[in-house]
């Protein structure tokens, strides 16, 4: 063959191959918690549109709110080779293991909402997450001075293990720490969602009754179904005894506006966008920031009206 021919055909090799990679679909899985609440419904949504949007062939997998079958779903998205992965971690610890045969494999993971506890933060990419400490203090703070420092508080705490219900638990005491007066009387879980929320805050309504001034709840759907439980009680929510919680999730502007939640403190979960750039840079090998941090604002009732109509989720 001539040098000639043998040259234009080896460049017409490499470019139909460098073509074919450009071509070849992008594959991410993604193991989510599960569907546990209006805000985790959003994050879902999120991140699928987005990955419509982009073209992503995503790999979806709810976990049910279960570790294992979060782990489950990561050893078949390594078995299946897929470009980059995104994690939900409904937990903090028992991550390290199957991370580092994502790491074998060479393929990078995103942490979107929640974080870990890993030895070694190079087992994975990023963490897109809001600041949990931050928004526990600012409720902590806002009911302060609603109620002049003086409060009988009831908490509805996330899932035990959870880094939202860790951080915003921590931070909400800090928020109170400077008022003797302010004591959470009763804490308790009630698993990030409304039907829980509510059975534990009839539990606590039989126990302190009229000795409840407050309820701070970690997300908006606890606090719909404590709102529930205070008012089949008799007793009016919102102004009996008051609410504040996080998330910012729309029902709990609604809630707002009826004069039954008093203030919500935004978490927002729109976070598809932030998780693929950050996929699109760690595939082309760069070295992430480990924390991509989430701006979260507070939001009381007396605004709930005029930001109702732009809320996204
Ligand atoms: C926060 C997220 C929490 C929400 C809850 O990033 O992990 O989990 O606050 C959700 O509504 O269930």
């Amino acid at each position: 063959m001539q040098r000639g021919t043998l040259i234009r055909s080896a460049f017409a090799l490499v470019l139909s191959c460098s073509t074919a990679l450009m071509a070849k679909e992008r594959v991410v899985g993604f193991t989510q918690i599960g569907a546990e609440s209006a805000w985790r419904t959003a994050e879902t949504e999120s991140i699928k549109s987005t990955a419509k949007e982009l073209g992503v062939n995503l790999k979806f997998s709810d976990a049910q709110g279960k570790q294992e079958n979060q782990i489950k779903a990561l050893r078949s998205f390594i078995a299946q080779k897929v470009d980059a992965i995104i994690l939900a971690p409904v937990v903090e610890t028992g991550w390290e293991p199957v991370l580092r045969e994502a790491k074998k494999a060479k393929i990078p993971v995103v942490l979107v909402d929640r974080g870990v506890k890993v030895s070694d933060e190079s087992l994975y990419a990023t963490l897109i997450s809001s600041d949990f400490v931050y928004e526990g203090r600012e409720a902590g703070k806002w009911l302060a001075k609603r109620t002049n420092g003086k409060a009988r508080i009831v908490e509805l705490q996330g899932t035990p293990g959870a880094a939202p219900a860790i951080d915003r638990k921590k931070g909400f005491a800090e928020g109170i720490q400077e008022h003797p007066d302010m004591k959470i009387v009763k804490s308790q879980t009630g698993n990030f969602n409304r039907a829980d929320g509510k059975q534990v805050m009839e539990a606590f309504l039989k126990s302190e009754g009229k000795n409840i001034d407050a309820v701070f709840a970690h997300n908006d759907d606890m606090a719909l179904g404590a709102i529930q439980a205070i008012e089949e009680a008799g007793l009016k929510p919102g102004k009996d005894i008051l609410i504040v919680s996080i998330d910012g999730v729309k029902s709990a502007f609604e809630a707002m506006m009826a004069g039954k939640l008093n203030s919500t403190v935004e978490c927002s979960p729109l976070l598809g966008p932030k998780a693929f750039a950050a996929i699109d840079r760690a595939l082309k090998g760069e070295t992430l920031e480990k924390w991509i941090k989430q701006e979260d604002r507070v939001f009381p009732q007396e605004l709930a009206a005029a930001e109702i109509s732009s809320r996204k989720y």
